[in-house]
């Protein structure tokens, strides 16, 4: 097995991840009610006693109504509606009604390459065989748009532990489908499909890192990457790749789709930095959805705590 650092798992996800346990067990009677009650706008605002009107974007299907800088939730319409999914289209608003009849079963997600034991997995498989977690996170879109998004899934490192990475593996290379009869983008000729993604093995095994299953409560919908995605919330978006068909380990770093698009745009490494534009654009600033105005950008989409020290005296400018 492969030595990688203990991550530190914030009071908040141990917090969320404890509710959700309890909440599938059904000891959480009322649960919705009680965090309707919870401090929802800002840190300034105190619980309206008794107030019972959930917040906009509250959900039953989320064990809260804020990630942990108490940001609303974005709502599930939006989540939903507003995709970047260039298998079906480039046109957001389009993705959800083009991927509306796209199989997902049955599935199957190929472990391999530099690993003691490779394994094809089941959907079943994975979500039997893996404890599944909510995860309330920031995505943060390299065009500069964000949203927060309960997830349910689990942690990558999991299933990684289990193929056991060889000493000679240093990246994990993930593949999403190739279906160009049913994925009408894959007939376009603008990209190298199917889509590739890439993350460092001490990325992947972080604790941040999971496979999403699911969203509010729900399976995972067609346009957001069913049946299994990818989501490292510290980094661009594009990092987390939907409907995963193979998970290798591999001991040099992956090119993935966007590096072979435009290099100089998009790297490797991805990781929010408000301060490296990209080369057409600030990111300095975004727009969450359903917000009006814009607000900045956190290094590490606000969770510099949990992962700068995976880049301890790399040149982040250099490596973007
Ligand atoms: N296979 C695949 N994965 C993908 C993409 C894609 O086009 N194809 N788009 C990426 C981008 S740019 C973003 S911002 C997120 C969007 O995820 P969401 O639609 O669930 O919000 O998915 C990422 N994963
Ligand atoms: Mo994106």
């Amino acid at each position: 097995m492969v030595k990688v650092r203990s991550s530190e798992i914030t009071p908040e996800h141990a917090y969320r991840n404890r509710r959700l346990f309890l909440k599938s067990l059904g000891l959480l009677a009322g649960s919705a009610l009680l965090s309707a009650c919870a401090p929802v706008t800002s840190a300034l605002t105190t619980a309206p006693s008794g107030g019972d009107t959930p917040a906009p974007g509250g959900d039953p299907g989320a064990s809260a109504q804020t990630d942990e800088l108490r940001d609303p939730l974005t709502p599930y319409e939006a989540v939903t509606n507003y995709n970047n999914y260039y298998e079906f289209s480039t046109n957001k608003e389009a993705v959800a009604r083009l991927a509306a009849e796209f199989p997902t079963a049955p599935w199957a997600v190929t472990v391999g390459g530099l690993v003691r034991n490779p394994k094809t997995y089941g959907v079943d498989d994975l979500l039997e065989g893996f404890s599944q977690e909510e995860r309330i996170y920031r995505l943060r879109c390299v065009e500069a748009w964000s949203m927060v998004i309960p997830w349910q899934g689990f942690r990558l490192a999991d299933l990684l532990r289990e193929v056991e990475p060889l000493a000679e593996a240093k990246y994990v290379r993930f593949e999403s489908i190739l279906a160009r009869d049913v994925m009408p983008g894959q007939r376009q000729g603008w990209y190298e499909w199917p889509y590739v993604e890439g993350l460092r093995l001490d990325e992947a095994m972080h604790d941040l890192t999971i496979l999403a299953t699911g969203l509010y409560g729900k399976p995972l919908p067609n346009q957001n990457g069913a049946p299994l995605r990818l989501v490292a919330p510290w980094k661009y978006g594009f990092k987390s790749i939907k409907a995963i068909v193979k998970i290798d380990l591999v001991d040099s770093q992956p090119a993935s789709l966007w590096m072979l698009a435009a290099p100089h745009e998009y790297g490797f490494y991805a990781n929010v930095n408000p301060e490296v534009n990209h080369p057409r654009w600030s990111q300095a600033s975004e727009r969450r959805i359903g917000e009006l105005g814009r607000r900045e950008t956190l290094p590490f989409n606000g969770y510099a705590d949990e992962v700068a020290a995976l880049y301890a005296g790399m040149d982040l400018a250099e490596n973007y």
